[in-house]
């Protein structure tokens, strides 16, 4: 038993002992699809940080960056190509996936056969894959997976889900094909409903985005036109929480997991109360607000997410707050900007 304790303790991260099945003595060998949307690139390299250069496998079917690919293993992956998919997972002897293709909200109401396809087929893709070869699979849903019927404050883990758009359909479709695998199969499904991500890098077609746009335009331009009104307020997570989320979730022995969607959530906010903060560190800039069709979608989503059954079940507890956020976005956003003058 002694051995057992001593490669057990090796792999403590974070105070946090990840639940190794006992055969295994090595980290799980992670794909990720999707790897250059939003989350991809600093998601492989937060779990590279935890299981190892060579166990994170980023894919997608763009050609990365020189950066990304010197980063580490990387692929190509259509996630709409089964045979290709199975060969991957053969090939790399994967473990786990983590399945980030998808179109969001704002640019899946632009083209919502591509959503259909991308979202839909691609989720039916993955989670037959996951059984196939018994593999642990993490899929990202979202507040957008509510609809104008759900309580928006605060919005519960379990209610009335009636999305209006074609993602959060998309989505509601995924969390509930994934329980009927887990529960039909026993598949290690599961699944985290994030509210507005913020990171640095430039945002993705979402409606959360203006809270990433608004530290690229100020910080370039000095002003920047809101296609929110002022007092819409929305759930919102730093990146840094939501990969930290992400991966304490993925390691949670299955023992204490009551469900296999959870809220997640570290604060939520309005455009003004976000320019606000930004003033004590951007003193001179412009922020004016012109609503588009994306308020429509705001205003069917949740203000407030209830997550207390992540904190009860495996012990989720956000560390970023509004001011801790604003201080990383414009410290972040300048070096972007100076390091690549976008
Ligand atoms: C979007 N950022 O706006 C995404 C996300 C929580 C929202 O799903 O579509």
């Amino acid at each position: 038993m002694t051995l057992l304790r001593s490669i057990l303790s090796v792999f403590t991260v974070n105070s946090r002992k990840y639940s190794l099945n006992l055969q295994s003595k090595k980290p799980p060998k992670i794909l990720i699809t999707g790897g250059l949307g939003q989350l991809g690139v600093e998601c492989a390299k937060y779990l590279r940080g935890k299981y190892g250069r060579e166990s994170v496998i980023l894919s997608d079917i763009i050609k990365p960056t020189a950066e990304v690919f010197n980063d580490g293993p990387y692929i190509f992956a259509d996630i709409l190509d089964f045979k290709g998919l199975q060969r991957i997972v053969v090939d790399h002897r994967v473990d786990w996936l983590i399945h980030f293709s998808a179109l969001l909200s704002a640019i899946g109401e632009q083209n919502v056969p591509l959503a259909v396809r991308v979202n839909i087929e691609g989720m039916h893709n993955v989670i037959e894959l996951a059984k196939q070869y018994g593999l642990r699979i993490f899929v990202p849903s979202t507040i957008g997976a509510f609809g104008p019927d759900s309580p928006r404050n605060p919005t519960p883990n379990i209610t009335v889900q009636r999305p209006r758009t074609i993602y959060g359909v998309s989505k509601v479709h995924a969390e509930l094909l994934g329980e009927y695998y887990f529960h039909k199969f026993g598949l290690d499904f599961r699944c985290l409903r994030f509210p507005g991500v913020i990171s640095s890098d430039p945002p993705g077609g979402g409606t959360t985005d203006y809270a990433i746009a608004i530290f690229h335009d100020v910080i370039r331009k000095g002003r920047y036109e809101c296609y929110l009104k002022p007092d819409t307020m929305l759930p919102m997570m730093h990146v840094r929480d939501a990969l930290r989320a992400l991966s304490e979730y993925l390691e949670a022995p299955n023992e204490m997991l009551n469900r296999r969607v959870y809220n997640v959530t570290s604060m939520s906010f309005t455009p003004e109360e976000l320019a606000d903060r930004m003033v004590k560190h951007l003193p001179e800039f412009q922020i004016t607000y012109r609503p588009d069709s994306r308020q429509e979608i705001a205003d069917s989503w949740p203000q407030v997410f209830d997550d207390s059954e992540a904190r009860r079940d495996w012990n989720w507890k956000p560390r970023v707050d509004l001011d801790d956020l604003v201080t990383l976005m414009v410290k972040e956003v300048k070096e972007k900007i100076a390091a690549n003058g976008f």
